[in-house]
């Protein structure tokens, strides 16, 4: 059979579902009268509500008479590591570019990743409805983009094709095209037939998937033979260990899922089921005659953070998980999925420490175990040191921030303070280009702070570049938080008096505790408020609807503004209701004295 596997690689947003769900429709994986929906690829919960991907996946669609296996990939920076391995599957990439936005972060990333594969590269630039967009600009920009990361003379001879996938067209011109038909055919002519040599099994585990029924299936492209159904197989991994298992069931990719087959042949993608054990990055060889491929290695975590269960005097009040117990299996079961994932345990045994690529993906964990109704306490994220050439360093990452002119020098200097470096300053338009190198450290927080004091209006993106020497202190939060004094329910009298020291967390009504963070002071320096006040001599009104009306409404804080809100003396506590950030120690004494002991061993 005729076979190409593709990638489809991207900044994010810059349209990669929105195309494979085009490739499904124009190819008739549904039938004329089945709705399926917007953006049927991202099919989690989570991405659907975030309308962006977290997983990569495999799609398969014929095209005349060729099978075309499509691979969907995350954009966001904190699944890089993913992207990079699920290429391993691909022989050929489509490199979407937004036709305003021009190449980003990530296109970079992903494309010095193809090449370096040697993939070939079908270039589409995306959204050329949008107003303003400038197809032609950004082509040039992608071409020195190639240039610059040393493509190779036929690299750089890559075809393009321009369109919208919102509006269903890709030509090879700017022409608008009837259809997607136009670059199928590219596809099919410019990427070449999957590399098969000659000799008995080789299959390389690239990706995996989770069934509850099934267990963890292995995937990844088979480059050499045949597997079989119920064959014995050899599981090299990368330590040398050669472990004999049985293949119980296998599958190829069809539409949105998955065909059971007897047999599949090198050149296609398959998904195995019945091994045990196993890593990414192990090959799946001929059980008498085992030859491994070469090692890939996983993306090391960069960021770590304690989970611990509730204690806050809320505690399980909403929640259905809320021991250790319930907390340190669902970590350790994440982990046999979650590949990017790291959890160890701590001194204490009602606390873990889990290790991530970033605030989005341990966001996303947490945001799933609440669903799933788990509390669970969360300290402030930290970044992962390491030791390199004896020096202690941190993790650093390209930033890079477009903005309208007359916010420039405010972002130029919210950077430097956070020990970012310039590296390019270009005018594009009215907008100005930026682009620095800082730690991921100083990212903590920014998001807020650059949206705050550019009125909205700056586009931010970053991701890891390499670990560099430590950078010395960098400030925290500028703002003091203001703390509840007292258990019990806000009122608006007492919080329509205290409007003027900052802004709130909370609604009038709503239940605090002691120690909890209820808001944003004005000035640097905590202070402890009393939120719960009733007004004396009207007992008989509902506390809580009093003089609520002239109350600024409350901010709401998004599970990762948070993580990136506190500081090291407080946490985050979730539970499937609420999110509530607090003091690590909730009484007022206590915590002075547990602030004079830490300055004290600072010293
Ligand atoms: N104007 C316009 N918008 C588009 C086009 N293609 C996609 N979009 C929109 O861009 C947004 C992102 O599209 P997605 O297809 O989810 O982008 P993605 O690259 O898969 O994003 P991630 O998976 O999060 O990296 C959605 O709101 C789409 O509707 C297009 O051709 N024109
Ligand atoms: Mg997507």
């Amino acid at each position: 059979m005729d076979i190409r596997n593709i990638a489809i690689i991207a900044h994010v947003d810059h349209g990669k579902t929105t195309l494979v769900d085009k490739i499904l429709h124009a190819t008739k994986v549904f039938r004329d009268n089945q709705d399926a929906g917007e953006l049927i690829m991202d099919s989690n919960d989570l991405e659907k509500e975030r309308g962006i991907t977290i997983f990569s996946k495999n799609a398969a669609v014929k095209y005349k008479g060729v099978k075309i296996n499509v691979i969907d990939t995350p954009g966001h920076a904190d699944f890089g590591g993913e992207v990079e391995r699920v290429l391993k599957m691909a022989d050929g990439v489509c490199l979407l570019v937004d036709a305003f936005e021009g190449p980003m972060p990530q296109t970079r990333f992903v494309l010095q990743k193809a090449l370096q594969l040697n993939l070939k590269p079908i270039v589409i630039i995306n959204k050329v409805d949008k107003p303003n967009c400038r197809p032609d600009e950004v082509h040039d920009a992608i071409f020195e983009l190639f240039f610059n990361l040393d493509a190779t003379e036929e690299q750089l001879n890559f075809p393009t094709y321009y369109g919208s996938g919102k509006n269903g067209w890709f030509n090879d011109s700017l022409a608008p095209s009837a259809d997607i038909t136009p670059l199928l055919d590219g596809i099919i002519k410019y990427v070449p037939p999957p590399k098969v040599s000659e000799g008995s099994l080789q299959m390389q585990i690239t990706s995996l998937d989770y069934s509850s029924f099934l267990g963890r299936i292995a995937i990844g492209s088979v480059a050499r033979g045949i597997i079989k159904e119920n064959q014995s197989i050899a599981l090299m991994q990368a330590d040398g260990i050669i472990k004999k298992q049985k293949v119980k069931e296998l599958y190829v990719f069809e539409g949105m899922g998955k065909k059971k087959v007897t047999e599949v042949v090198a050149g296609d993608l398959c998904a195995v089921v019945g091994l045990e054990g196993f890593n990414i990055g192990d090959t799946i060889a001929d059980g008498e005659n085992p030859e491994a491929l070469e090692v890939i290695s996983v993306d090391e975590p960069t960021m770590n953070m304690q989970f611990s269960i509730n204690n806050s005097p809320f505690f399980g009040r909403d929640g259905k998980f809320v021991t250790s117990r319930h907390l340190r299996d669902r970590l350790m079961k994440e982990t046999e999925k979650n590949l990017a994932l790291r959890v160890s345990d701590t001194d204490s045994a009602e606390s873990f420490m889990v290790y991530g690529r970033g605030i989005l993906h341990l966001g996303i964990l947490i945001e799933t175990m609440r669903r799933e109704g788990y509390e669970l306490t969360i300290g402030q994220p930290q970044v992962i040191t390491k030791d390199v050439d004896g020096r202690k360093s941190e993790p650093f990452e390209t930033l890079v921030v477009d903005v309208p002119q007359e916010f420039a020098s405010k972002v130029i200097d919210m950077v430097t303070r956070r020990k970012g470096e310039m590296l390019v300053m270009e005018t594009k338009g009215d907008m100005q280009h930026l682009e620095f190198d800082i730690p991921s450290r100083g990212l903590l927080g920014l998001r807020t702070q650059m949206l705050t004091n550019t009125a909205g209006e700056a586009v931010m993106n970053h991701r890891f570049s390499e670990y560099k020497p430590w950078k010395g202190p960098i400030p925290g939060r500028s703002n003091g938080v203001l703390i509840a004094k007292d258990n019990g329910a806000t009122t608006g009298y007492s919080m329509d008096k205290l409007q003027d020291r900052g802004y709130f967390f909370v609604d009038p009504g709503e239940e605090v505790y002691r120690g909890m963070i209820i808001g944003e002071s004005n000035k640097p320096g905590d202070i402890v408020v009393n939120a719960n006040e009733g007004k004396k001599l009207t007992n008989h009104r509902a506390s809580g609807s009093d003089a609520a009306t002239n109350i600024q409404p409350k901010r709401d804080m998004s599970l990762e503004e948070c993580m990136e809100y506190i500081q090291q003396d407080e946490c985050i506590e979730v539970t499937p209701a609420n999110i509530r950030m607090r003091k690590l120690v909730l009484d007022e004494d206590e915590r002075k004295k547990h602030q004079k002991r830490m300055s004290a061993e600072a010293v």
